[in-house]
């Protein structure tokens, strides 16, 4: 064997018990009571331990050019920081060109992670730009080529309508691919923003006054209604409000394939970071929303209602964020997280309010099913031996100098967690030790994903 990880819990979507871990050739060899007669290069005693399948963050934007820039982590660093805090595969967004098929878009994102660099693995969806019936047709070859999840934004210049939405859902279904989406009312927030600004309010609380809890959720409700009507599945991205939920909810009680992705933002944060001096920091969106919408998502998540937690990592540096100090519509959306998910989630494990194997499922298990990624979000033999081994002692407190993106400022500073990673492995290498990233920039793989007719 290659590696023998002892005597630590080994935490599953489902339980938890007392094993040693075999690893060789990168995968997950066996699972045991007592595997010390196997002979390993390497052994390390994870004793008072758990030994956690390494998460999947299925909602990133590296490199990602919006509000005037480029989000501030390429995809090495990203993954970079990802790795730091217990994630080992990276779902990214990227946006598809006009004029480009969906296979070239793919092509065109894998090429620049490889030469920006993976520290972890990579797996893609692609948010449809041109819905020229050619180019939607070409959805066909990216889902041979691995790329099984496509995107839609109902908000921003290059959201589409409710028309180009059904087209999608519709081609999606017939090539068993899921598509996402961003459900924002666009009127709804462009006539708030008008409003607001001829009222000359333009401080960042006004980006969440433009954009609050029924903005969401009427988008909510619109994108199941046409899923609904195709019988197609939907897989709803940061989902931060109360009525959201409740849909969500009445639409898995009626028995339709509705998926629901929450974000540690929304569980953590409320509408009152907008008043903060630095409240420009937090602006993303949607925006987070008031108290009641944050008790709703933790109650979907005790329910099993909200099947994923991820980041929309999509940190801008400060410089940019001040760009909107004095007029929220020039701040770039989006904030730093691909680092913290994991320690967050498995802290509140920690503390009782989850349990461990619901924050496997709700970081690892689910989005490997749902995104078709077979190899990973478990520990059990035969799968990638990507293992986080996190210690529920140990406190961490979260500054931007020991966060490994490159982004400047991060909106989680200060957060004091009991319990944090201490080692990741990436298919059996060790990527993260203790604080120090200790992978490189060759070591991640481009991951296809199968598509839902697999
Ligand atoms: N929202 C953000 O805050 N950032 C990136 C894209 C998005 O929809
Ligand atoms: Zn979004
Ligand atoms: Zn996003």
């Amino acid at each position: 064997m290659d590696l023998l990880i002892k005597n630590g819990t080994v935490v599953t979507e489902k339980e938890m018990f007392k094993a040693d871990v075999a690893v060789k050739d990168g995968k997950i060899a066996m699972i045991g009571s007592d595997l010390s007669d196997i002979v390993a290069d390497k052994v390390v005693d994870a004793t008072g331990k758990l030994v956690l399948p390494g998460a999947i963050d299925a909602h990133t934007h590296l490199a990602f050019p919006f509000g005037g820039t480029t989000s501030s982590d390429d995809y090495f660093a990203g993954t970079r920081a990802a790795a730091c805090g217990g994630t080992t595969t990276v779902f990214d967004y990227t946006n598809q060109d006009f004029g480009e098929t969906l296979l070239e878009t793919a092509k065109r994102r894998e090429a620049q992670a490889m030469k920006e660099g993976l520290a972890v693995d990579l797996g893609l969806h692609i948010g449809i730009k041109d819905p020229k019936p050619e180019l939607l047709e070409s959805m066909k070859e990216a889902v041979d080529y691995g790329v099984s999840s496509f995107k839609v934004f109902m908000v921003y210049d290059f959201g589409v309508k409710d028309g180009v939405f059904y087209k999608v859902l519709e081609t999606a279904k017939k090539y068993g691919a899921l598509v996402a989406v961003h459900a924002e009312n666009n009127e709804m927030v462009l006539t708030l923003t008008e409003k607001y600004v001829s009222e000359g309010k333009l401080s960042p609380w006004y980006h969440y006054a433009s954009r609050p809890e029924f903005v969401e959720e009427e988008a909510d409700r619109r994108a199941i209604d046409w899923a609904r009507a195709l019988k197609a599945p939907l897989y709803i991205v940061h989902l931060a409000n109360e009525g959201g939920v409740r849909a969500v909810t009445e639409a898995k009680d009626e028995g339709l394939e509705i998926y629901a992705e929450t974000c540690p933002q929304y569980l953590y944060f409320t509408d009152e970071v907008f008043k903060r001096p630095d409240g420009r920091n937090f602006v993303c969106s949607p925006p987070m929303k008031g108290q009641a919408s944050q008790d709703a998502l933790w109650a979907a998540i005790k329910r099993g209602d909200i099947d994923t937690v991820a980041t929309d990592h999509c940190p801008f540096q400060q410089a940019e964020k001040d760009w909107g100090k004095d007029d929220f519509r020039k701040i770039p959306n989006g904030c730093a997280g691909i680092e913290n998910m994991y320690p967050y989630m498995l802290s509140n494990a920690n503390q009782g309010i989850i349990s461990f194997p619901k924050a496997v499922e709700l970081c690892s298990f689910n989005p490997a099913k749902i995104f078709g990624c077979t190899d990973k979000g478990s520990l059990a033999i035969g799968k990638d031996a990507d293992i986080v081994i996190y210690d529920p002692q140990k406190k961490f407190t979260v500054h931007n100098e020991n966060m490994h993106s490159d982004s400047d400022h991060t909106i989680w500073e200060g957060l004091e967690l009991t319990g944090y990673p201490v080692q990741t492995y990436s298919r059996g290498r060790l990527v993260y030790d203790n604080g120090e990233f200790v992978g490189d920039s060759k070591w991640g793989k481009f991951i296809k994903c199968a598509s839902r007719k697999h």
